[in-house]
């Protein structure tokens, strides 16, 4: 897949693509990364990107035609068809069932906004999906473009060596992931719960789901109301 940012720190998001699992993606030649900085794409001498919000108000938005002439731009780069996404508060919550349909695209053009935002009727014309990464207030949208090109790169089959399988992630069964441990079995902390070893991988895999249920009924109760539980694991999480 590929992936296209527009934003005014396209270095932002090349360095975080540089490291760890999606630097190995683009490696393998699972993903491409790609930046566009509008201010190549301003007019005049200072090459403006933004300006005052009419009806008054604090802060600056994102001028229409630089952005429009980075997206342009990056379209042509590519012939396969982009989705556009604005990342922005305003977006709908990022979920891991969004990020799986979004891997299984050839392509994702990001549009990452600075001060107030960008001015709407861009957004109207360009924008096929708003997406946040969460309810708290960001000072721009390359932090959440890098969010949503990990999570998508993790997913390009081949991405992910055996141990690091996504098929065990948290949110994969709509739960929390249950605790891990590794050696020492004793230590000042504490010792590894037995039944990890045991051997017994049916009693193992018992007490993980348990654990993964008791955590998300207690940290994350919204996941567990629209978790697929059995109904004998609902009666248990309710004594
Ligand atoms: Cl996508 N952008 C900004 N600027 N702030 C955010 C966000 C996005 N998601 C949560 N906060």
């Amino acid at each position: 897949m590929r992936v296209d940012v527009v934003s005014l720190f396209p270095e932002f998001v090349a360095q975080m693509a540089s490291h760890g699992v999606v630097a190995r993606a683009q490696e393998r030649g699972l993903l491409g990364v790609h930046g566009w900085n509008p201010r190549d794409y301003a007019e005049g001498n200072y090459r403006r990107v933004d300006d005052r919000p009419f009806g008054g108000g604090p802060g600056m938005v994102m001028l229409i035609d630089p952005l429009r002439a980075a997206l342009e731009a990056a379209r042509a780069a590519d012939a396969a068809e982009a989705r556009v996404i604005y990342l922005t508060p305003q977006g709908t919550p990022l979920t891991q069932d969004k990020v799986k349909e979004l891997a299984g695209r050839s392509r994702l053009l990001l549009l990452c906004g600075r001060y107030e935002g960008v001015d709407e009727r861009l957004v109207e014309a360009e924008v096929d999906e708003e997406l946040s990464i969460g309810d708290y207030v960001l000072s721009g949208g390359e932090l959440a473009a890098a969010v949503l090109i990990d999570a998508v790169a993790r997913l390009q089959p081949g991405a992910l060596n055996d141990a690091e399988s996504a098929a065990q992630d948290s949110f994969e069964h709509g739960l929390l992931d249950c605790p891990h441990y590794t050696r020492p079995v004793e230590h000042a902390l504490g010792t590894v719960p037995d039944v990890l070893l045991s051997g017994n991988h049916a009693l193992i895999d018992a007490w993980r789901r348990r654990q993964a249920l008791l955590r998300t009924w207690l940290r994350r109760p919204d996941l567990v109301d629209k978790a697929a539980l059995g109904p004998e694991e609902r009666q248990w999480l309710e004594q």
